[in-house]
């Protein structure tokens, strides 16, 4: 297999609904598209990175950079038997995961319809309906939180995150659980405590949480694995979670006893099956995370999700709670029961509609 041409699209969508993080709020979502042309077929993966530093170090103008000046040489005009093959391909370049995601990503998707299945097959995945949560931002109001939840709960979505951060944590968890009683909940505080808040976060113990995810700093470990000794509420990580390395420490550490993969987080699609297997040998369950994306991330991550260890409903819900319209048609959907069904034609099985890409381009560059 050959890749003989890389594009890129630097998008911009508005969100249906604002997102509000420890970090801040969002009202749109800007990101980049990687296109790959090979052997008469083409391959789309989406970089997660976002217009700011916040989640992680990488925005869409690190990964314009990186895959431009760095992946692209190294990946174009190279003959590579398997999509495995092209993350080693990059090990010479340092973190940028997200920027080496997005374009290993793509070239799977090329090799899975050059081989004519659907990218679960080739990914190894067992499944052809994987368990769909939702992710519910900090809202205005608890009122508002509750009714959002009220009407995910209604659509079938299988379990509930709200993000925490200080002010917005014990108390939000309390209404929950008294309007909703034991439905499937988790928090997430995308690192928005220290230690010295192990007390207030062990008043999160009788609310019997499915995890909490990531409230600790995110290059951390160590402090972690001392909070999960304070705490009865399984700790789960994302954030810090970069390699296979750093989740074989975390979890001889004790530091988390979940944790949530995102491909772009950790390069791609291989580095997730390493982790996912490393985790399946270590006792741990692994949800799939999600990164706002659009019908082509999204599209990535339902595949990624129907491996065998993904054993918790992941972030991956309906195109709708998104983006209206999505970059595909048809969008994602749920079923009823709160499961999404798994692409079943060539790569990764969605119909990406140009006009919807072109229109939400801000730039775009050929290499
Ligand atoms: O921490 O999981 C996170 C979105 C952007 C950045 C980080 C995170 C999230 C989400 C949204 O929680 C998940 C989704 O619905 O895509
Ligand atoms: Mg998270």
């Amino acid at each position: 297999m050959t890749v003989e041409k890389i594009e890129l699209f630097l998008c911009r969508l508005p969100l249906v609904h604002f997102f509000e993080t420890s970090f801040g709020r969002s009202y749109d979502r800007t990101f980049v598209l990687i296109r790959v042309v090979g052997g008469g077929q083409e391959g789309w993966g989406e970089a997660v990175a976002e217009a700011n530093p916040y989640y992680s170090s990488e925005t869409t103008e690190t990964v314009w950079h990186i895959i431009s000046g760095f992946i692209a040489p190294l990946v174009i005009g190279k003959r590579f038997d398997h999509p495995r093959d092209i993350s080693p391909a990059l090990k010479r370049i340092r973190g940028h995961n997200m920027a080496k995601a997005g374009v290993e990503m793509a070239i799977w998707d090329l090799y899975a319809k050059s081989i004519g299945q659907p990218l679960s097959k080739a990914l190894g995945g067992t499944r052809d309906r994987i368990a769909s949560g939702v992710s519910i931002g900090i809202q205005d109001s608890f009122d508002q939180l509750l009714e959002k939840i009220e009407k995910e709960l209604a659509a079938g979505y299988q379990r509930i995150k709200i993000k925490i951060k200080p002010g917005w944590d014990i108390e939000a968890v309390e209404r929950v659980r008294a309007k909703f009683g034991k439905i499937g909940l988790q928090v997430d505080a995308n690192a928005a405590y220290t230690l010295d808040d192990a007390d207030l976060l062990a008043k999160l113990d009788p609310y019997d949480l499915l995890l909490i995810e990531q409230p600790l700093d995110y290059d951390d470990v160590m402090d972690h694995a001392t909070l999960q000794r304070r705490i009865k509420t399984p700790v789960c990580l994302d954030e810090s979670i970069h390699t296979v390395r750093i989740a074989r420490d975390a979890i001889a550490a004790k530091a988390c006893k979940i944790i949530n993969i995102k491909p772009g987080r950790v390069g791609g699609h291989q580095a997730s099956i390493e982790l996912h297997d490393l985790c399946a040998a270590s006792g741990i369950p692994v949800w799939h995370g999600g990164m706002l994306e659009s019908g082509i991330g999204r599209a990535h991550n339902i595949h990624l999700a129907s491996l065998p260890n993904f054993s918790l409903p992941g972030d991956i819900a309906a195109s709708k709670r998104y983006y209206q319209p999505d970059l595909i048609d048809p969008p994602i959907d749920i079923a009823k029961d709160g499961t999404i069904a798994v692409p079943q034609g060539p790569g990764i099985g969605v119909n990406i509609v140009r006009d919807r890409i072109d229109k939400a381009t801000l730039r775009q560059l050929s290499l």
